[in-house]
């Protein structure tokens, strides 16, 4: 599924977004960067080691939740990994909206300070993070279309989701979004 917006792609793709070809991919981290499983699984065993390199020397202290930081992407077909830093959910009482709104624009902001024209975003959170999926899409999307109407960039934003109920969260969160 594909949308406009101010003269930008929203995307909507099912699979592993380690594959994808596009500038930069996010990782969903958490903030230790210490690595894991889920998405942050597949960008470590198929980037490489010197991605985790890369986290320990320039982000020691790793990254709060809410937040992202950004770095090379090893043997990946991207520039960057840009990893990013959902809430636990834990009801929806404890700020894990604004959390989880806040880390997929960090995410956008970095992809456009590094001239990134695409990006690949997951479903963060909505895994190990159990975040309810639909709720979780409607944040990252709609994140992503204002974020698209105020700053024009990056051309392409695709949300990469693993599963075929992931992919019909996000795709039923657009449709009604994007109107
Ligand atoms: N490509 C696209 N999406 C994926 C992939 C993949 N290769 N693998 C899983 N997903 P998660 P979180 C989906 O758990 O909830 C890690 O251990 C998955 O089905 O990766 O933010 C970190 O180190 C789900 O919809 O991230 C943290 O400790 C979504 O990606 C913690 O998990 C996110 O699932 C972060 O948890």
């Amino acid at each position: 599924m594909r949308v406009e917006i101010n003269g930008q792609s929203v995307e909507l793709h099912q699979g592993d977004i380690t594959l994808e070809q596009v500038d930069a991919i996010v990782n969903a981290a958490n903030s230790r960067l210490a690595g894991g499983g889920g998405v942050d699984g597949a960008i470590h065993r198929r980037g490489g080691p010197s991605i985790m390199e890369e986290t320990a020397e320039k982000y020691p202290d790793g990254c709060p939740t809410g937040s992202a930081v950004i770095t090379g992407a090893g043997d990946l077909a991207a520039r960057y990994v840009i990893h990013a830093v959902g809430p636990v959910w834990s009801g929806g009482g404890r700020g894990e909206a604004e959390l989880l709104a806040g880390a997929y624009r960090r995410c956008l902001e970095l992809a456009v300070e590094h001239d990134c024209q695409s990006i690949a975003l997951p479903a963060l959170s909505a895994g190990a993070y159990r975040y309810p999926i639909d709720q979780a899409a409607r944040v990252g999307l709609s994140t992503a279309i204002e974020f698209l109407r105020q700053h024009g960039r990056p051309s392409l934003v695709r949300f990469v989701l693993f599963d075929a109920g992931a992919y019909a969260a996000f795709a039923a969160a657009l449709e009604e979004l994007s109107q």
